[in-house]
């Protein structure tokens, strides 16, 4: 009799043991399975947000005017920049070499933008200077001449990196 009482027991436990295994196999799969997915995110993430380092995008630009534009006429002046766009990149070094190319005695011009860059360098008859800034706001902003207006401007487009 006590024999078989402990055989009954022993039966007992071995059953619980199995069925004890067995729960936490079935739990442990979800989690190691989840764990390695939670890691293949981790990797794609990282991979997505490597920051965009930019690059140095440079511009020639001129003063222009409209080919037979009678000023009076019209009641504007005639002078434009010979680029009306420029794109760049968040994060892109921007480098502008604005050239007057006016005769002696002509007229300045400016390459304006207002906030956020704050850009006003005015250029002389036959001069030049370079414009050098990080495109760090997205968006598009209108270049302007101060002197010639509202002819003489133009557009520069910042869009996020791809
Ligand atoms: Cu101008």
């Amino acid at each position: 009799m006590a024999s078989n009482n402990t055989t009954v027991i022993m039966l007992g436990i071995s059953i619980a043991a199995i069925a004890i295994a067995i729960t936490l196999f079935a739990i442990a799969i979800p989690i190691l399975t989840a764990q390695h997915e939670s890691n293949q995110n981790t990797i794609q993430q990282n991979s997505a947000q490597t920051p965009y380092a930019g690059v140095k995008k440079e511009f020639y630009l001129f003063d222009s005017e409209i080919p037979g534009f009678n000023e009076t006429e019209m009641g504007m002046p005639h002078d434009t920049f010979s680029m009306p766009t420029m794109a760049v990149f968040k994060g892109d070094k921007v480098v502008i070499h604005f050239f007057n190319i006016e005769e002696y005695g002509g007229d300045n011009h400016s390459f304006t933008i207002y906030k956020p860059y704050n850009i006003d360098v005015v250029v002389h008859p036959r001069e030049n200077k370079t414009i050098t800034f990080v495109a760090n706001t997205t968006g598009t902003f209108a270049y302007l001449c101060t002197f010639h207006q509202p002819t003489m401007r133009g557009q520069l487009i910042v869009q996020s990196p791809p």
